[in-house]
This record gives structure tokens, sequence and C-alpha cells, in this order.
């Protein structure tokens, strides 16, 4: 009888449906750090994972592991060439979550542009009252909008921006068929860009590739919007950009260290933040912990995962 742990919170709908599959045992943990996952895979078969890191050390305590179901689309935290040596199968969930990023990404562009942080202060604090009207704002439509990472959620991002009319410009390794003019150079993306929103996978092909030559190009009126991973942002050169003005602002949903912010980021009147809610909606987590489980059901039927990652694809 498989055993499956499942390392973090589930939905209930999910949950009940792993509860009530026959001939499974579950176990459901609350780990935070890969050390303390480590610790409690020893005889599982099966690991709905969080957002722990799975490297190549951990993987190998899990000498029964079959499968790890990825509850998230990005899997740069788990070691999947060590998977593939082992024979570990490894799913994701993509799609599901295309449109709650996509709305994240509009939600963090309005407040920026419209300076929302400042502005409900402004009316909270009597501001209005004893000041008058408050300081203007920038309009969101007709921008150009570059987009590093055109994938799934890239597309629908561009797809939902479509209500402010913007010029949406990208830049990815290869150029797709698409309506967008595309950039080989992100430098020079940057510089035709009012908003630069990265939604690339994290690791090591999109380390830091958001370095300050970019976030300059992008200028003191430009925006970044960092929704892929912190990885992909080098930190210290955006903490730098922002305080010397030499960058506008940025909307930020992930980080370096999670969940740690710097407190540069935290004190910055030019920051909008958020921690890490990109796809937490009870509409999309419950989509993402079906498929999750999804997997887990359908590898404990016929040894196929629904949504394998690619370099799991072949196995
Ligand atoms: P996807 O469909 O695989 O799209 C990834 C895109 O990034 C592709 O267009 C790819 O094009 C491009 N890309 C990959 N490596 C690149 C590089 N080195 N330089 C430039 N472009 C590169 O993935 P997705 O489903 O859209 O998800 C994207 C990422 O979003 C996830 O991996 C995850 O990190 C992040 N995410 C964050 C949240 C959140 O809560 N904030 C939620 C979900 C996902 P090429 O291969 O042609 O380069
Ligand atoms: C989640 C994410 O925050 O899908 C991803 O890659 O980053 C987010 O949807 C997270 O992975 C929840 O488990």
């Amino acid at each position: 009888m498989p055993h499956v742990v499942v390392a973090g919170p589930l939905h209930p709908s999910g949950r009940a449906r792993l509860d009530a599959a026959k001939d499974v045992t579950v176990t459901y943990i609350s780990v935070t750090s890969e050390k303390s996952l480590a610790a409690e895979i020893s005889d599982a078969d099966a690991v709905l994972l969080r957002t722990q890191p799975m490297t190549a050390p951990t993987i190998a305590k899990g000498e029964r592991l079959k499968i790890v179901s990825r509850h998230g689309v990005g899997y740069d935290a788990v070691d999947t060439d060590a998977c593939v040596a082992r024979g570990i199968k490894v799913s994701h969930t993509p799609d599901v979550l295309n449109g709650e990023v996509a709305n994240t990404t509009l939600l963090l562009m309005l407040a920026g542009l419209r300076n929302f942080r400042h502005d409900e202060a402004w009316a909270r604090s009597g501001d209005w009252e004893a000041k008058g009207g408050a300081p203007l704002s920038t309009s969101p439509d007709g921008k150009t909008i570059g987009i590093l990472g055109l994938g799934r959620i890239g597309q629908e991002i561009a797809d939902r921006l479509a209500v402010f009319n913007p010029t949406i410009v990208y830049h990815t390794r290869t150029k797709k068929d698409v309506p967008y003019t595309y950039y080989d150079d992100l430098v020079e993306m940057a510089k035709a860009c009012d908003v630069l929103v990265c939604i690339t996978p994290g690791g090591a092909s999109t380390n830091k590739i958001v370095n300050k030559d970019v976030l300059e190009a992008l200028g003191p009126k430009g925006m970044l919007i960092n929704v892929s991973r912190g990885s992909v942002v080098d930190e210290d050169a955006l903490i730098a950009a922002l305080e010397s003005g030499k960058l506008g602002l940025a909307g930020l949903d992930v980080f370096e260290g999670e969940p740690h912010i710097p407190d540069a980021l935290k004190a910055s009147e030019r920051t909008v933040l958020l921690p890490h809610v990109g796809s937490a909606t009870h509409e999309t987590r419950a989509a993402m912990g079906a498929l999750t489980v999804d997997n887990l059901l359908q590898w404990k039927a016929d040894g196929t995962l629904k949504t394998p990652v690619p370099e799991c694809a072949h196995l």
C-alpha cells in the first residue's frame, strides 16, 4: 500500500479525495525547511510537495520514493536530474493558476502606477480633509509593457493587459509566433518599456538576469514587476536602483530569501510588496490541490502522471 506524505497545506477538497482513496496511507506533515522534510520521507512512496526544496541529499533520504507531486507550476527547487537518475517521477500544476498570477500582476501594476499605497494612506489619515486632494499618479493606459518569459502565464498576462491598450513586447530564449515585438536583448527591451514583468522559471538560466543594467535601462519612470522567482532579479541592484531613483517603482510578489524581505524594500516608498500570493486564492488553490491529487491518484492507478514536468515525461 503506497504511503503518501503531504508536506504542507492542501486545500480541503484535495485532502478529502486523498483521505477517501482506497489502499493508500496518507501522512500530513507541516514542515517548511528542507532539513525537516528530509527527516519525514524515509518510508514515503510519494510526496506532495509545497515550497520546500528537494535537492539530491534529501531525495536520497527517500529510499522508497517513486513520485514527487509538486503543488505549483515552478519546480526550480526540485533537483529533477537526481529524480530522473533514480526513476522518480515529478509532476507539477501548469495552467490552472495562469489567470490568478496574471490577476496578481495587474494588481501590482495598478497599485504601483496609480499610487495606491500613498492614496489609501491619504484617505485613511485625514490628509484629504487637512491638505486637499492627493498628488496625481500615472495612468496604466497605452503603456509599453515588456514580458520577460512569454509562456503559459506570460501569455495570460498579455491577454489580461489588453484592456489597457498596451504595446506588448517580450524577451524569451526562443522567438514565438505571436503578434508582439521580440527582443533578443533584455537591456534593449527594458529601454523601450514603461513596465517590465518577470514571469520566467527560476533556476540557473535566469539567475539574476534582471541586473543593474536592465534596471537602469528601465529607468526613473519605469516599473519592475516580479511574479516569477526572487532569484531572477538581483535584489541588491534593485535596492540600489530604487534608492538612487534610477528605477521608478517595483511591484514584488517574490524575493531572494523568502520569507525574508530586506528592510530596504519594506521601507521604500517606491515598492508594492506581496508575500508570494500570486496563486493564493481559494479557487485557484482548490484547482492546484485537485491537480496535485489527480497526479498522485493516476500514478497509483496505472503508474503514469497527468502533468509530468518535461524532464520526467519519458519515465
Ligand atoms: P512556462 O510556460 O514554462 O513559461 C516560461 C517562459 O519563460 C517561456 O516563455 C520561456 O521561453 C521563458 N524562459 C525560460 N527560461 C528563460 C531564460 N533563461 N531567458 C528568457 N526567457 C526564459 O512557465 P509558466 O507556467 O508560465 O510559469 C512561469 C514561472 O512563473 C514558474 O516557473 C514560476 O517560477 C513562476 N510562478 C510564480 C507564481 C507566484 O505565485 N508568484 C505562481 C506560478 C508561477 P524560452 O524557453 O523560449 O526561453
Ligand atoms: C505557489 C508558485 O506559491 O506555482 C508556483 O510555482 O510559486 C505558487 O503558485 C506555491 O508553489 C504553492 O505551493
